[in-house]
């Protein structure tokens, strides 16, 4: 099925993939139903959509007179990506949150201390982070709301309490309680090709507490207890060891480029506020964010970078590259 679909069909599908609220589902579904393309093998898809639209329309109807459902707890998205924490209780995810950003979370030695999300910024290089930090998930407690949160991440941190014996199974439970929801974690940021609404977020796994004693030994039962495939990171949050590879890697994760803006006149570009884009964005992309309507008014483009030629002339298709400096003229 996946032959044939136009870029804004698979942008639509990110887009529903991410949604958080009814609304943002209806809109990208919309899209994804105009853009699929109309033959004999794409018709269950074809119905599949027009059923989760009709079903939409009557959620945002209902909402309209009861307002929100509880699950539409949101933070708005800061810096050049999201990033959020979860775990089993005690797992270190406030420490973790208070060691890589400036937030002030309670960390505590008993289970169940974070009640709310709390996000906080993680400096990286020349950018900041959104991390979220979230109350627990066990086999029988799961925040409603928590779902969305991490469908709308671009990278969940799943934390691992080394320093319990409980803790491999607590982390197996976690996974185990979202895997019965549409709501799953896996190796990479997919949708189900078959099931629209089953969603998959790429997962970082951080074996956290390295320090405690026989924490290696439960690592060990953890690989045994739940064979996954996430990429892994030994840390201690609490002696800070682990952390630089880990804010690396989560940076990385969100497949991000950075774009500095120069003035003509200016001899530099603007080192100090990059602009992150996903990776695949276009010239027109980043015009639009210095000022909306620089996309339409682009006449032209000077660029710096790794790739061109310096002050090379690019027009608004021209697929931009990390590091890259424009120069834009309108
Ligand atoms: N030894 C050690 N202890 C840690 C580490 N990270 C966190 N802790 C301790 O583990 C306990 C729980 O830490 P929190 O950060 O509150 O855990 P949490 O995952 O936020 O817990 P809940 O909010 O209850 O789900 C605290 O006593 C922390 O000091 C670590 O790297 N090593
Ligand atoms: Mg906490």
């Amino acid at each position: 099925m996946a032959a044939n679909l136009t870029p804004q069909y698979l942008k639509a599908e990110e887009q529903y993939r991410r949604a958080s609220t009814t609304e943002d589902e209806f809109k990208a579904l919309e899209i994804m139903l105009r853009e699929m393309p109309k033959h004999k093998a794409s018709e269950k898809l074809q119905s599949d959509l027009k059923q989760k639209i009709s079903r939409a329309k009557k959620e945002i109807e209902t909402q309209k007179k009861t307002g929100p459902k509880a699950h539409s707890v949101r933070i708005p998205r800061h810096g050049a990506g999201t990033a959020i924490l979860l775990g089993g209780p005690n797992a270190g995810k406030s420490q973790l949150l208070a060691s890589l950003t400036r937030a002030t979370p309670v960390v505590a030695e008993y289970p169940f201390s974070t009640h709310a999300p709390l996000p906080g910024m993680m400096p990286f290089e020349d950018v900041m982070v959104q991390l979220i930090d979230t109350p627990p998930i066990t086999s029988e407690f799961l925040e409603p709301y928590l779902q969305g949160m991490i469908r709308s991440a671009d990278v969940v941190v799943l934390v691992l309490d080394l320093a319990g014996d409980e803790g491999p199974e607590q982390c197996q439970q976690l996974i185990q309680r979202l895997a019965a929801t549409k709501t799953r974690l896996a190796r990479t940021s997919t949708l189900d090709e078959d099931d629209v609404g089953l969603s998959f977020t790429q997962t970082l796994l951080v074996a956290n507490k390295i320090d405690a004693a026989d924490a290696a030994l439960r690592l060990e039962m953890f690989h045994e207890l739940c064979p996954v495939d996430f990429p892994e990171y030994v840390v201690s949050a609490k002696e800070r060891t682990g952390l630089a590879e880990l804010a690396t890697s989560i940076y990385r994760a969100l497949d991000v480029i950075r774009v500095y803006t120069k003035l003509p006149k200016a001899k530099q570009g603007d080192w100090e506020r990059p602009f992150t884009l996903r990776r695949g964005s276009t010239l027109a992309e980043v015009a639009a964010l210095v000022h909306k309507d620089f996309a339409e008014q682009l006449k032209f483009a000077r660029v710096w970078g790794s790739q061109v030629h310096d002050a090379s002339v690019a027009k608004g298709d021209y697929l931009l590259h990390d590091k890259d400096v424009v120069e834009l003229h309108v």
